[in-house]
């Protein structure tokens, strides 16, 4: 089907995406990047295909090694027999920019593989990493029966915890060397993983760590059914990547046994929703502030020094809450 024929018939272009179609799933996101106005037609078909994918989260700080872990990670996933699809977000800073095409000549090899679904998306007008394009592109490879489908988040700066709650199943990344458990406790990753991956374990360090690790782990403030469990990885040799694959596994039956999957779903829902109204805020308030001749006024007075930053802010408040309001 091309472009057009999904725009002019939604429901036949998600029947097609039902039975498994790796074409017209990466048409449909293309759609879905480019906020084409048959989307809104197509997600409300796609959204009565979902509920079957096992939607994995990979975090850490930038370098840690999660691309080259999805890799292998995908590579285990096939030996098993699984459709696996894979998300990137990519860093839109310049500065980690060169990751980007990494992450995609890593994962080329699958590109000739139908059962291996690759795509990398730009984290710009994203909410904290996880875009509108990405959630809708999860439900996208759900409805197209992947089995698993594993994200990976952005990492810069800090660490960035929306891919976790956006999944069934998080995987924290470290590195020996990266010296972040105190980030990643500030963060409450503890919290968020489900499976924390000490990766490079080809480092000295990585015993020390893994300690760390547990130790945080024992002393979290909050319980929960689920423990989370600590590996060891070398992803560049694809060591005890066979054993994050069993955790990762454990963790879905773990889910299913104790029926918290349609429970995970409601989270996601949940939070998805406020993504998008934080999202529609946080525009209509940016617009009316770029455009309100009132605030350009305030901002020029506050420029001069007529008046104090804390006043300027108030009035500003008040001038944007007040033209929300009146829509
Ligand atoms: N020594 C060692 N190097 C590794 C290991 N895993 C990954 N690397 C290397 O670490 C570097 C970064 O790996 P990536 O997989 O790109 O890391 P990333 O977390 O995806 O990085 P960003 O996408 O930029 O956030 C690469 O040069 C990898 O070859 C490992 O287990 N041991
Ligand atoms: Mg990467």
């Amino acid at each position: 089907m091309s472009y057009r024929e999904i725009a002019e018939n939604p429901e036949a272009a998600v029947k097609k995406l039902a039975s498994g179609d790796k074409l017209i799933a990466s048409r449909i996101i293309s759609l879905i990047e480019q906020n084409d106005s048959c989307i809104p037609r197509v997600m409300a078909y796609v959204e009565k295909c979902l509920g079957k994918a096992h939607v994995v989260g990979f975090a850490g700080v930038p370098g840690v090694g999660k691309s080259t872990l999805i890799g292998q990670v995908i590579g285990e996933y096939r030996s098993r027999g699984k459709r696996v699809g894979v998300l990137c977000i990519d860093p839109s800073s310049p500065v980690s920019g060169g990751a980007v095409l990494g992450d995609r000549i890593r994962m080329q090899q699958y590109a000739v593989d139908d059962s291996v679904f690759v795509r990398s998306f730009a984290s710009r007008s994203a909410l904290g990493g996880i875009s509108r394009a990405t959630i809708d592109s999860i439900k996208v490879l759900d409805a197209c029966g992947y089995d698993v489908i594993l994200i990976e988040g952005v990492g810069a700066g800090q660490l960035d915890v929306k891919p976790l709650e956006f999944s069934h199943t998080g995987v924290v990344v470290l590195s020996p060397v990266s010296g972040d458990l105190v980030q990643m406790i500030k963060a409450g990753l503890v919290e968020l993983g489900h499976v924390v991956v000490v990766n490079k374990a080809d480092d000295p360090n990585a015993d020390l760590m893994v300690m760390y690790v547990e130790e945080a782990i024992r002393m979290r403030p909050t319980r929960s059914l689920w423990e989370p469990k600590v590996i060891k990885t070398i992803a560049t040799e694809g060591v005890g990547v066979k054993e994050l694959v069993d955790l990762i596994e454990e963790h879905r039956q773990f889910l299913v046994e104790n029926n918290l999957m349609g429970e995970c779903l409601e989270r996601m829902r949940r939070f998805e929703v406020h993504e998008l109204v934080m999202h529609n805020l946080v525009s209509m308030f940016e617009n009316e502030y770029a455009h309100n001749p009132e605030v350009k006024e305030i901002l020029d007075e506050v420029g001069r020094g007529e008046i104090s930053v804390h006043r300027a802010v108030e009035a500003i408040t008040d001038i944007l809450l007040n033209r929300i309001r009146h829509r």
